[in-house]
């Protein structure tokens, strides 16, 4: 390498898949960034730099070459394949870098991973930041949502370079410091979570629609483009529209009907739902919704299941307010669904030790990422106002939305029964609400069944105390712990 490139960039890019080269040309593009680039293969960044001389980056075929070219402190964003693919780089950029230096994980990791990293980093002195990238190819390089954790120290260098790059919402960049070690990329996973049910909710509103109301995929498709300029407007909600306006060229159909309806995943959502279950957080919208793509993917079940099943039920008559029923329904679901997932944020805050900040995170949340929607500013207001209350559907915007879509989501799920049309989103978040807004749960009565086989006893509602029956006994009651009278 030629002595004038060294110490020349302010920030380096290892990986230059689609990821990375979308992400370095979006920092290049940025006043003030100068940006190395290095990829295991020479020929990727080859095509990088010939396709882009407009970058000017200060590209290296040797990783030694790579690290002179940084300025101090060295700043490096890895976009490699998660796992071992991100561990060789992170050995490389270790063995070379000095206290003080940043290497940043912006790749899918597992936030435990993260966790594992920054513990067996941070003795050398050196920063290791896990960073939530959000937003896909487009995103990398136009502006994602970006969730960093790692150190405050690192954040004060890196945050500018982020804050270059990330997606402008209301004035506001994308970016903040979510808070130490694996709390970024535990972030990002919640956030597609909520992903997974966000967009299981309007697939459901789209069956319905179908199915019961009788659109056909195009004007279904102007439904939803009505909805997106009202209180459902998303990104989601906008892409969904151009997915069902689409009509395949080769047979003429809408293209969702040529589409195999088997659904896939990467995997993030069912790290958020194991997570949950391990911190105690019913996540039921999002483990719903990860479930019906994998009952999606059971072709030899359906199947079997189709061979015995002659009668499937009508359709139930409806009428033309169908579809604001359905908006409504599809809205206080999709509430249940972000509730529980700032749920799951704060448990794993609690556990983790983490200092979150709720309404800064929703904020992040609206430019960038998948989720993005102008109904994040009502969460951020939520969490602003009272960053305690107990859970979203408490907060009084959400409180009175709810109530007032109650009686159309009680409609749709029950004509979706009755008509047949599997909802598991709208269901399990109706049962949810239920759950919390009922007085008395049966849990009392599970109780028993758990005192009867297994002596786990129970609480009474009338005395302080633990108490068991003798249920092979005489049935009478003995205290096992607490105050005594
Ligand atoms: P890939 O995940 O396809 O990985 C390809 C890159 O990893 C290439 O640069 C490849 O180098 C490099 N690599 C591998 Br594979 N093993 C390596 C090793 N042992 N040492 C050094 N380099 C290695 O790239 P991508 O699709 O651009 O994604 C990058 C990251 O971003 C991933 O973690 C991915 O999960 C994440 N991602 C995020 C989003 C999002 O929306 N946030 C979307 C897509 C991907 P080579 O050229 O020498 O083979």
């Amino acid at each position: 390498m030629s002595e004038s490139t060294v110490g020349k960039a302010n920030i380096g890019v290892v990986g230059l898949a689609v990821m990375g080269s979308n992400l370095s040309r979006n920092l290049a593009s940025r006043e003030g960034n100068t940006v190395a680039v290095f990829n295991r293969t020479f020929a990727r960044t080859e095509t990088l730099t010939g396709e882009h001389p407009e970058a000017g980056f200060v590209a290296s075929e040797a990783i030694d070459d790579f690290v002179a070219s940084l300025k101090k402190p060295r700043t490096a964003i890895i976009m490699v394949q998660a796992g071992a693919g991100t561990d060789a780089v992170i050995d490389e950029l270790v063995q070379r870098f000095e206290p003080g230096d940043i290497i940043v994980d912006g790749g899918n990791a597992n936030f435990q991973d993260t966790i594992a990293r920054e513990k067996r980093i941070s003795p050398t002195g050196i920063h290791f930041v896990g960073a939530g990238i959000s937003g896909g190819e487009e995103g990398a390089l136009k502006g994602p949502s970006i969730m960093p954790g790692g150190s405050a120290e690192s954040y004060e260098t890196l945050g500018p370079i982020l804050a270059s790059i990330a997606a402008i919402a209301e004035g506001e960049p994308c970016v903040t410091h979510v808070g130490t070690d694996g709390a970024g990329h535990f972030v990002k996973m919640i956030h597609n979570g909520i992903e997974y049910a966000d967009m299981q909710l309007i697939a459901e509103a789209y069956d319905l629609l179908r199915t019961v109301g009788g659109l056909e995929p195009a004007a279904i498709a102007d439904v939803f483009s009505e909805w997106n300029k009202g209180y459902l407007e998303s990104y989601l909600i906008e892409i969904t529209a151009e997915v069902l306006r689409q009509v395949d060229a080769k047979t003429g159909k809408p293209f969702v009907d040529i589409v195999l309806d088997e659904a896939g995943s990467k995997g993030t959502g069912v790290w958020t739902v194991q997570n949950a279950l391990d911190l105690g957080i019913p996540v039921g919208g999002i483990a719903e919704a990860v479930f019906a793509r994998a009952v999606s993917s059971k072709p030899n079940q359906r199947a079997a299941v189709q061979s015995v099943v002659t009668a499937r039920p009508e359709a139930q008559k409806v009428d033309a307010s169908f579809a604001d029923d359905v908006s409504k329904a599809l809205y206080a679901s999709k509430v249940v669904a972000y509730a529980q997932g700032f749920d799951a944020i704060i448990a794993g805050a609690e556990k983790y030790g983490w200092n979150i900040n709720k309404d800064k995170i929703a904020k992040i949340w609206r430019g960038g990422c998948i989720i993005r929607a102008q109904f994040l500013n009502r969460i951020a207001d939520a969490y602003d106002e009272n960053p305690d209350i107990a859970t979203l559907l408490e907060a009084p915007y959400f409180a009175d939305a709810v109530a007032e879509g109650e009686a159309a989501w009680r409609r749709v799920v029950a004509t979706a029964a009755l008509s047949g049309v599997p909802v598991p989103g709208f269901g399990s978040a109706l049962s949810y609400y239920d759950s919390l807004a009922s007085k008395r749960l049966p849990a009392a009565l599970v109780q028993g069944q758990r005192d009867f086989f297994g002596a786990h006893t129970y609480k009474r509602v009338d005395e302080d105390g633990v108490f068991h029956t003798l249920w092979s006994g005489d049935r009478s009651e003995i205290q096992t712990a607490g105050s005594s009278h």
